[in-house]
């Protein structure tokens, strides 16, 4: 059986989603290769050590660049926060390595762009880890408007709202700080939107967009927490730090088919956890998808019988359902954690078959061109068209 060593960079949420999926996709999927978990690497030392042994990383290594060089290393797989992901990815296809990134691309569409640059100077295959395209529903949602189901597309509108910042006390952390993360909730949620309405209704013309900031400084962070502790056992300290990203950002968009589009992102939407949902109406039906229900798309069909019109809501768990046959029989339902390796599964056979995994940095850039769309258009409240590069 052909091996691909992987080399992951970050160890945190991302990077235990990452490793999940390269620790258990051989259990659910017979693959033409097999994925080696061969080195985890982190800045600290003690927490990194910790996450290695649990996730099943044969080795861990402090410096990403000595892992990039490491001729035993086929893929590396960028989870780091986003004003890494260029520098290593760079340096990545120069070794000749396959690489994975976690969403946004980069910071900016203009680092975005010197990733396509590299991969395609270097001749490197690329994917980008829009995990959500890879779970059933969504994977349903295609099926059904690939087939006309739907019709002509009108609207999509959609929500990703979280919760997680609402405390005032809750410390400056790297996501809220803008030369790290690039954007607040703009990057982090509205990306998968992007992402999600590019997949399934079609490339965006342009946007209008609008941003707050509610909270605007917070409490700094010394960082000593370890794995094990978490988040609690770091440092709050007295004095606080400004905030430089977008707590929300929403946005209206008009598509290159005609169709439009209402988007909101923000960490601020009280008991929301993790609520991304859309509605895509088209002449022909609707569909509904909502990530906390995330084995239901409901169906609606203006060519079923008139007495039996209606909303319905697709298990979306049959053998016949797109990423849902290989996990369990019907109705023994997935989560979150299966969308990676759904993932890392079409990661895996794309890279067999000699071809570019899909979604791949294009998309990674297309996205980030949206963003920055938006984030010009807030600046300069007005409409902004997208500037391909
Ligand atoms: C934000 O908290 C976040 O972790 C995103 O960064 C992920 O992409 C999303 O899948 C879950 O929420």
């Amino acid at each position: 059986m052909k091996e691909l060593n992987i080399g992951l960079i970050g160890y945190k949420f991302m990077g235990k989603a990452h490793s999940h999926a390269y620790k258990d996709v051989s259990i659910f999927f017979d693959l033409p290769v097999r994925p080696v978990m061969k080195v985890l690497c982190g800045r600290a030392e003690g927490a990194l050590k910790v996450a290695a042994d649990r996730y099943g990383w044969a080795e861990y290594e402090t410096d990403w660049r000595k892992v990039v060089k490491r001729g035993d290393i086929d893929i590396i797989d960028i989870t780091t926060p986003p004003n890494a992901h260029k520098d290593i990815a760079i340096a990545a296809a120069k070794e000749g390595k396959i690489i994975f990134c976690e969403k946004p691309l980069a910071a900016t569409s203009k680092d975005a762009y010197q990733m396509v640059e590299a991969v395609e100077k270097y001749g490197v295959k690329h994917a980008i880890c829009f995990n959500y395209r890879k779970l059933p529903a969504i994977g349903l949602a295609k099926k059904l408007i690939n087939e006309g189901k739907l019709g002509k597309i009108y609207h999509i509108r959609a929500v990703y709202l979280q919760d997680w910042i609402l405390d005032p006390d809750f410390p400056l952390v790297w996501r809220l700080e803008k030369k790290v993360a690039g954007s607040g909730s703009h990057g982090d949620l509205n990306a998968h939107l992007i992402d999600i309405a590019r997949y399934l209704v079609g490339e965006f013309e342009e946007v209008v967009g609008m941003g707050e900031t509610f909270i605007k400084e917070r409490p700094l962070l010394k960082e000593t927490g370890t794995l094990e502790t978490g988040l609690k056992d770091k440092q709050k300290a007295k004095e606080k730090g400004k905030v430089t990203v977008d707590d929300a950002t929403l946005f209206l968009a008009r598509f290159e088919n005609g169709a439009l589009g209402s988007f909101e992102a923000t960490r601020f939407a009280a008991g929301r956890r993790n609520g991304q949902r859309f509605e895509i109406n088209g002449s022909k039906g609707s569909i509904v998808f909502n990530l906390e229900r995330l084995n239901e798309l409901e169906f609606y069909s203006t060519e079923d019988t008139e007495y039996a019109q209606g909303f319905r809501t697709i298990n979306v768990t049959e053998g016949c359902h797109p990423y849902a046959g290989n996990f369990w029989p019907a109705g023994h339902i997935i989560g979150y954690g299966e969308s990676f390796i759904n993932m890392v599964a079409d990661l895996l056979v794309s890279i067999a078959k000699g071809k570019n995994p899909s979604p791949d940095f294009y998309d990674g850039l297309k996205c980030q061109e949206v963003l920055d769309a938006v984030s010009e258009s807030i600046k300069r409240k007005r409409w902004v068209k997208i500037k391909k590069h």
